[in-house]
């Protein structure tokens, strides 16, 4: 439901240290973000990659930028073109770009610039096992998350697979920043549950704004 004019909220709220959730801090750029996704993926049409073991993701995954993450029987890497076209992944646009930039900026990692957006699609019953991001080549660097449509339980993790995860509730337009101490740290996507189709139909999106090369 969106905010009455003039009604404030928290605008930055720590989750763990270097890890900041700026609630809605997407939320009116959204249509914008949703209108980038349909024309990216009319190139590069979201799709299931296979893990190394072979199985197949639930969730449906695409890029755009220089540099987009592929999995495959090979393992993990990014990529600067799209195994499925042969061609380069589309140019990232710029309401990503300055999105990631400012919300970086509001969490204290001044100077981000991404070079990478993984976009997953999450339909219902989607998840994402737990995981560290540790494809990128320098982990200085923070990691921008957006979260557009439906609601999601995300789980963070500790420094090791073994530790207790907390769940954090992320809704449309809910922004995280993951700098720091928090960059490495194991998370993942509880299966997502059908819900109000009126922010982005009847799915999730997650962006992630990444510097993944040098
Ligand atoms: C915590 N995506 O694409 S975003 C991913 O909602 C990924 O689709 C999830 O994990 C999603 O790799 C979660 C939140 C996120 C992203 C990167 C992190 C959390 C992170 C890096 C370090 C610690
Ligand atoms: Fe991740």
């Amino acid at each position: 439901m969106p905010r009455a004019a003039g009604v404030s909220r928290i605008d930055r709220e720590s989750l763990a240290p270097d890890a900041w959730l700026l609630p809605e801090f997407a939320a009116d750029t959204a249509p914008l973000l949703l209108a980038e996704i349909a024309a990216i993926t009319s190139t590069a049409p979201f799709r299931r990659m296979s893990t190394p073991g072979g199985l197949p993701m639930s969730v449906a995954m695409t890029n755009c930028g220089d540099l987009g993450w592929v999995s495959d029987r090979r393992g993990y890497r990014y990529e600067p073109r799209d195994p499925m076209s042969g061609k380069p992944w589309s140019p990232m646009p710029q309401s990503f770009r300055s999105l990631g930039e400012q919300a970086a900026q509001a969490a204290g990692f001044a100077g981000f610039v991404p070079d990478a957006c993984l976009i997953n699609r999450y339909e219902p019953g989607a998840r994402m096992s737990l995981h560290r991001d540790q494809d990128e080549c320098d982990f200085d660097w923070p990691i921008v998350s957006v979260s557009l449509g439906l609601p999601a339980i995300f789980l963070l993790g500790g420094h090791t697979r073994a530790q207790k995860q907390r769940r954090i509730s992320l809704c449309h337009g809910d922004v995280v920043v993951w700098g720091g101490d928090a960059r490495l740290r194991y998370h993942g996507v509880l299966p997502v549950q059908a819900g109000d189709p009126a922010a982005a139909g009847p799915q999730r999106f997650n962006l992630t704004l990444r510097r993944a090369g040098t």
